[in-house]
């Protein structure tokens, strides 16, 4: 009787730590896959889009597919400054964009269109970069 109470408050506690793995690896995973990463490395890029609005939501990718930049939308019709974070060759994580990187904007999780590439070119850079819907 007091064996069999005592081996399942260990199965619980095996369960709970097992749980207490599985919900710090998901939520690292997410973490690395949802966040951007600032480095000491980064471009600022600015601009008009076609009817953003305040709180709307501005997201850039390198060409790996890393998010590297994000902008929350303050003033309609407009973005910037949206820092461009580039990978800091120091770290093993890839936090972004290499020189010469085509970047990827996306608003609200939608593709946005320009009439140019965008490239990473290079720490510190600024450049204008108008966008329209699909
Ligand atoms: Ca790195």
């Amino acid at each position: 009787m007091l064996n069999g109470k005592l081996h399942k408050s260990r199965m619980y506690m095996i369960v709970a730590v097992l749980g207490l793995l599985l919900f710090t690896a998901n939520t690292g995973l997410a973490w690395a896959q949802d966040q951007v990463r600032p480095t000491p490395f980064s471009m600022d890029f600015f601009g008009y889009i076609d009817g953003v609005v305040a709180g709307d939501n501005v997201t850039v990718f390198d060409s790996d597919g890393v998010l590297c930049g994000e902008f929350t939308v303050n003033k309609a019709g407009q973005y910037g400054f949206l820092h461009v974070y580039a990978d800091d060759p120091n770290t093993s994580v890839d936090e972004g964009a290499k020189a010469g990187d085509v970047l990827t904007f996306k608003l609200n999780g939608e593709f946005l269109l320009s009439d140019v590439d965008i490239y990473w070119t290079g720490d510190r850079q600024r450049k204008k970069v108008d966008f329209r819907r699909e």
